[in-house]
């Protein structure tokens, strides 16, 4: 296995992480999934609703939220949702070929990476934020496994506004598993997840209200993070 994905800092200790609950093996999570405990963990309710509705709407206030597209055969697709990358400045985001833009840390958001960090016990470098603003915006299958996030990525996925579903199933059969992800829900996406999942936030047309999730992510620095699994606006 190489390093690549190696922290550029010392992983939080082990005594300062909370413990996750385990999918399935705790029992306290809404799931009746095969999903292994190595691969995904939840915090449930990690955070208060109002820190929540606070983050919520100091974030959508603050960042420039784009329209995002990707190319398939010469013809280019907006992705049904907006989209903020926010990352240390030696990192590169592109989106089918289309470099873009790096938002700085703000105090805002540097605050939620700490209090991510600290419930997870692991550092991040670039986060992904995605402004899903009513229940038509979605994201399609897809895995979180790009060159530049290293061998075995860890991602932190937090919550917030309108309970959306994500669902999950294996790389190697048609076993959906949906997990309904609620204002301060805490998934962690261990390294087994993108290994040998595929998944999405499909299309909820019945839900008016909006929800931002951030996927923290360690990118390698200096090297164009490019996304390339993105294949369809259905
Ligand atoms: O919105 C979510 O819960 C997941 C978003 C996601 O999969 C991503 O940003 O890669
Ligand atoms: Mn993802």
């Amino acid at each position: 296995m190489s390093n690549r994905n190696r922290h550029r800092e010392p992983p939080l200790g082990e005594d300062k992480a909370p413990s996750a609950v385990a999918i399935p093996q705790s029992g306290h999570t809404p799931l009746n999934s095969p999903v292994e405990a190595d691969a995904l963990a939840l915090f449930r309710h990690a955070f208060s609703a109002k820190q929540c509705q606070a983050w919520l709407t100091g974030l959508i206030e603050q960042l420039r939220w784009h329209k995002d597209y990707y190319e398939v055969h010469g013809r280019r697709f907006h992705i049904p949702r907006l989209q903020a990358w926010v990352a240390d400045a030696s990192i590169q985001y592109s989106y089918s070929n289309n470099l873009l833009e790096v938002q700085p840390w703000s105090p805002l958001l540097r605050a939620i990476k700490r209090a991510v960090e600290a419930r997870v016990g692991h550092r991040f470098n670039a986060v992904l934020i995605t402004y899903y603003r009513n229940g038509g915006d979605h994201v399609t299958w897809h895995a979180d496994d790009e060159r530049e996030l290293g061998d075995a990525p860890i991602i932190a996925s937090l919550s917030l506004g309108a309970t959306r579903t994500f669902q999950y199933k294996p790389t190697d059969r048609e076993a959906v598993e949906g997990l309904p992800l609620e204002e301060g829900d805490l998934l962690l996406m261990r390294p087994a997840f993108q290994q040998s999942w595929l998944h999405q936030v499909p299309a909820e047309p019945g839900i008016a209200a909006g929800r931002i999730n951030l996927t923290f992510r360690q990118v390698m620095a200096g090297e164009a993070f490019e996304r390339q699994r993105e294949q369809s606006v259905s």
